[in-house]
């Protein structure tokens, strides 16, 4: 019990990782670059998945899920990232490999409410794995969204052979791949800087890293010798990029630099993108909000009220709006069905929907 709570204690003040997300000159400044149209829509996006995630957390803390990880504090760089895909099936559209934090990036794609509060209660109608894993965990065929996976990094591997499938067939699509932070120490992704830049191979992949400074509850400068975990892509001569993610026209003008010419060049390139995390690591860790941590949403608010693009009214409407919503589609999941047992092999072989292992 004493040791329990030393931990606890020792958990509760622990150091904040020292090196800061460092702001670039133009998200500082009180300016905008993109159109107002554009800025409010990323704006509407960002709040629609921070009020679909707290209601995830919400539904947990009920005792009507069993687990929450997600992506409040990412937003800023994942409906970004989402708006800039090539959407579609098939490898003339792009592959996403992502991991648990990927619900902004979704909802940027479209994907409804309904879908992750199905995912998260494991209802049978959940369309990514028909209640069968973890909240967060997406799959979405139609989209090129590749399955989402518990043991961290093995995307990078993964992301690998869509990127080689697009290269060999000439096609028009890219591949993207997200991570966080403590994953890159993993083999699988130094294989994918391994694989992606072998001379007159080069793969159409964007590597994306998000930075949180976290793994689990491991800090960031504790772990890294290197200044930037994108600087190991110039051993491979790799292109690289750095990111200031908590601002969401800074990651959509920079990732676009990227993307495009990913596009054009068909080469691979490795951008580090910080962002925060603010419910901690995942329910684990108690999802419980964090303030010490920048809020790129609030920080956005701040800058398009400043700007006069929106009013303080019409922003308090869009979380009303996300929320009354969200509640309805919690209400109507409730009454859904879970899975039955004789549904537990179901979709473990692609094409093969009914197949039983055990007649193998
Ligand atoms: C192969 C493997 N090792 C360990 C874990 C346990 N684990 C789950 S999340 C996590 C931390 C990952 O941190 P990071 O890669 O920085 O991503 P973040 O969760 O911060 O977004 C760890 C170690 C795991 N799921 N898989």
């Amino acid at each position: 019990m004493a040791r329990l709570s030393y931990l606890f204690i020792m958990e509760k003040t622990k150091a904040m990782p020292s090196q800061k997300i460092s702001q670039s000159t133009s998200a500082k400044k009180n300016k905008f670059y993109l159109p107002k149209e554009q800025l409010l829509y990323m704006h509407d996006l960002m709040v629609k998945s921070r009020v679909l995630e707290e209601r995830l957390i919400k539904i947990y803390k009920m005792g009507e899920a069993f687990f929450w990880i997600g992506g409040p504090g990412e937003e800023a760089f994942g409906v970004p990232l989402g708006l800039l895909v090539n959407k579609g099936q098939g490898i003339q559209h792009d592959w996403l490999h992502l991991h648990y934090r990927a619900t902004p990036t979704l909802i940027a794609m479209g994907m409804e409410m309904i879908d992750s509060i199905r995912l998260i209660m494991n209802r049978a109608t959940d369309r990514c794995t028909g209640g069968r894993n973890f909240s967060n965990h997406y799959c979405f065929p139609e989209w090129n969204v590749a399955p989402v996976t518990s043991p961290i990094e093995v995307q990078y591997g993964h992301a690998l052979g869509t990127a080689w499938v697009q290269k060999r067939n000439k096609a028009k699509g890219i591949t993207v791949v997200s991570g966080g932070d403590a994953g890159t120490a993993e083999g699988d992704f130094a294989s994918c800087l391994v694989w992606s830049s072998r001379p007159g191979n080069e793969l159409p992949i964007f590597i994306t890293v998000q930075n949180n400074k976290w793994g689990i509850s491991t800090d960031y400068d504790s772990q890294h010798g290197e200044k930037y975990i994108a600087d190991r892509g110039k051993a491979f001569g790799i292109r690289t990029a750095t990111i200031y993610g908590n601002d969401p026209e800074e990651s959509y003008i920079k990732m676009k630099e990227e993307m495009d010419y990913i596009r054009k060049e068909r080469k691979p390139v490795l951008a580090e993108i910080f962002v925060s995390r603010l419910y901690g690591h995942s329910s684990a860790s108690g999802a419980n909000f964090v303030s010490f941590e920048e809020d790129p949403l609030k920080m956005f608010e701040q800058k398009l009220l400043s700007n006069d693009y929106i009013k303080e009214s019409a922003i308090k409407e869009l979380y009303t709006k996300y929320d009354e919503q969200s509640k309805r589609d919690w209400e109507t999941v409730r009454k859904e069905p879970v899975p039955t047992p004789e549904s537990i092999w179901d979709h473990v072989y692609a094409n093969n929907e009914n197949a039983d292992w055990r007649k193998f």
